[in-house]
C-alpha cells in the first residue's frame, strides 16, 4: 500500500534525512513523555496511503461528495470496532485532535456562558478544561477543582461541594498529570445530584481503560472524548463516544459544526490502531504499563524523590523536584536528562510556586518504553539514571556516562523490528 520510503529519498532528501535522525533519536533516547507513543508500522502504513486524497464531507452513506463507497467502507469499520473495543452505543472517529473533540463536545450539550466543572491545568486538567487562554475559558463559565492539599487526591466530598455551589451544566472529569484512578461511579453520582452530564476525557488512559487495567467510565458517562495516539498507541487523532441519545448532536457539532472533510487516511490508521487493541497481546502491554510505572516510582522514591500523591495507579507519575533540590527547576531538570538521552516533560505540580514554563515537578510516564519491551528490572535501571543524571547535573562528563549507558540500554530494546 505505501510505497512513499522510496519516493521520498528521491523527491525530499532533506525531509528524509531530518526524519532519520529524529528515528535514530527515538532509538536511543528513553522517552518517557506520557503522552506519546510508538505508533505500528501498520498504523504509519494505514496513515500513508492513498485514502489521504480522498474529500469525504459527511458521514458514511450521507457524503457531501461522490466516489465516498470505499471511505464509508473505512470510517465503518473504524466506527464498528471503536465500539465494540470500548462497548459503547456510538462513536465519532471524525475529531482531528483531542481539542477538537473536546470542543465539539462542549458545542453539543452547552450554550456559551454555561457553567462546567473542570479540573484546572495546573492540578493536572487540560487547556480544553476551561484554562483561560483556551476557548474553553473563553466561551464557558468554569469552576475548576483541584486535588486536595494534603493527599493531593481528587476529594468527592469537595467535588460534591462544589457542584451544589455552582451548578455546572457539566462536568468534566480527565486529566493529563494526575496519577490516581478516577471512581467515575461517584462522579455520575455528583453529576446526578445537580442535573449535570458528565464528559470523561479519557486521552491518556483510553488504552489502560480497553486493557482493563483502568475503571471503566462507560457505564456512568453520557459523553467520552479521547486522543488515539496515546496509550491506546494509534495515529495522531481523536474520537467522541456517547449514549445513543447524544449521538445526532455530536456528529453535527463535528461536521459541519466545527470540521469540514475528515481525515479518512488517519481514520484507516485508527482502525488499525482499534484492530491491535482489540487482540489479547495488548492487555498483556497495558498491564505491562502499569507494572512498569509502579516500579519505577517506587525506584524514584528509594532514591530521595518525593512524587506527588506518593506513587500511582496509572502510566504516569509526578516528581516534586522541590523535595529534593530546592533550587532545581522542571525546566532545568528536563534539559539535563535530555542531555543524558532521558526524554521527559516539565509539569506543574499542584500548588506549585513556580511558573508553567519553569515549573517544580517533572512528568514522566512507561508507555513507551513498555512498547520497546522493557520490563520491571529495566525500570530500576532506567530510575537511577534520573537520579544520577540530575544528582551530577553540573558535570558534563557524568552525564556523557550515563548518555552511553542510556544508549546501550535502548540497543537491547529496538523501537521497531527492523532496527533489530
Ligand atoms: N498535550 C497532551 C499531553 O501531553 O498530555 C495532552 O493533550
Amino acid at each position: 500500500m505505501n510505497t512513499f520510503e522510496s519516493k521520498l529519498g528521491e523527491v525530499d532528501p532533506q525531509i528524509v534525512e531530518i526524519a532519520s535522525k529524529d528515528l535514530t533519536r527515538q532509538q536511543d533516547s528513553l522517552m518517557l513523555i506520557p503522552s506519546e507513543n510508538y505508533a505500528s508500522r501498520a498504523v504509519m502504513e494505514a496513515q500513508s496511503s492513498i485514502l489521504a486524497n480522498k474529500y469525504a464531507e459527511g458521514y458514511p452513506g450521507e457524503r457531501y461528495y461522490n466516489g465516498c463507497k470505499f471511505m464509508d467502507d473505512v470510517e465503518s469499520l473504524a466506527i464498528e470496532r471503536a465500539k465494540a473495543l470500548f462497548g459503547v452505543e456510538h462513536v465519532n472517529v471524525q475529531p482531528h485532535a483531542g481539542s477538537q473533540a473536546n470542543m465539539a463536545a462542549y458545542h453539543a450539550l452547552l450554550e456559551p456562558g454555561d457553567t462546567i466543572l473542570a479540573m484546572s491545568l495546573s492540578h493536572g486538567g487540560h487547556l480544553t478544561h476551561g484554562d483561560s487562554v483556551n476557548f474553553s475559558g473563553r466561551y464557558y463559565n468554569v469552576a475548576a477543582y483541584g486535588v486536595d492539599a494534603e493527599t493531593e487526591r481528587i476529594d468527592m466530598q469537595e467535588i460534591a461541594r462544589l457542584a451544589t455551589e455552582y451548578h455546572p451544566k457539566l462536568i468534566v472529569v480527565g486529566a493529563t498529570a494526575y496519577p490516581r484512578h478516577f471512581d467515575f461511579a461517584a462522579w455520575r453520582q455528583v453529576a446526578d445530584s445537580v442535573g449535570a452530564y458528565l464528559l470523561t476525557d479519557i486521552a491518556h488512559i483510553a488504552g489502560l481503560i480497553a486493557g482493563g487495567v483502568h475503571p471503566d467510565p462507560v457505564p456512568y458517562s453520557d459523553v467520552i472524548t479521547t486522543t488515539t495516539h496515546k496509550t491506546l498507541r494509534g495515529p495522531r487523532g481523536a474520537m467522541i463516544m456517547c449514549r445513543s441519545e447524544y449521538a445526532e448532536k455530536i456528529d453535527r457539532a463535528v461536521f459541519p459544526g466545527l470540521q469540514g472533510g475528515p481525515f479518512l487516511h488517519t481514520i484507516a490508521a485508527r482502525a488499525v490502531a482499534f484492530k491491535e487493541a482489540s487482540q489479547p497481546a495488548f492487555k498483556t502491554y497495558q498491564a505491562q504499563i502499569v507494572k512498569n510505572a509502579k516500579a519505577l516510582a517506587a525506584r524514584l522514591i528509594e532514591n530521595g524523590f518525593r512524587l506527588v500523591s506518593g506513587g500511582t495507579d496509572n502510566h504516569l507519575m509526578l516528581i516534586d523536584l522541590t523535595s529534593k533540590y530546592e533550587k532545581l527547576s522542571g525546566r532545568q531538570a528536563a534539559d539535563h536528562l535530555e542531555d543524558a538521552g532521558i526524554i521527559v516533560n516539565k509539569n506543574t505540580i499542584p500548588f506549585d510556586k513556580r511558573k508553567p514554563r519553569t515549573t517544580s515537578g517533572l512528568r514522566i510516564g512507561t508507555p513507551m518504553i513498555t512498547t520497546r519491551g522493557m520490563k520491571e528490572d529495566e525500570m530500576v535501571q532506567v530510575a537511577d539514571f534520573i537520579a544520577e543524571t540530575l544528582e551530577n547535573r553540573q558535570k558534563a562528563s557524568i552525564k556523557r556516562r550515563i548518555r552511553k549507558k542510556v544508549t546501550e540500554l535502548c540497543a537491547r530494546f529496538p523501537i521497531y523490528e527492523y532496527l533489530k
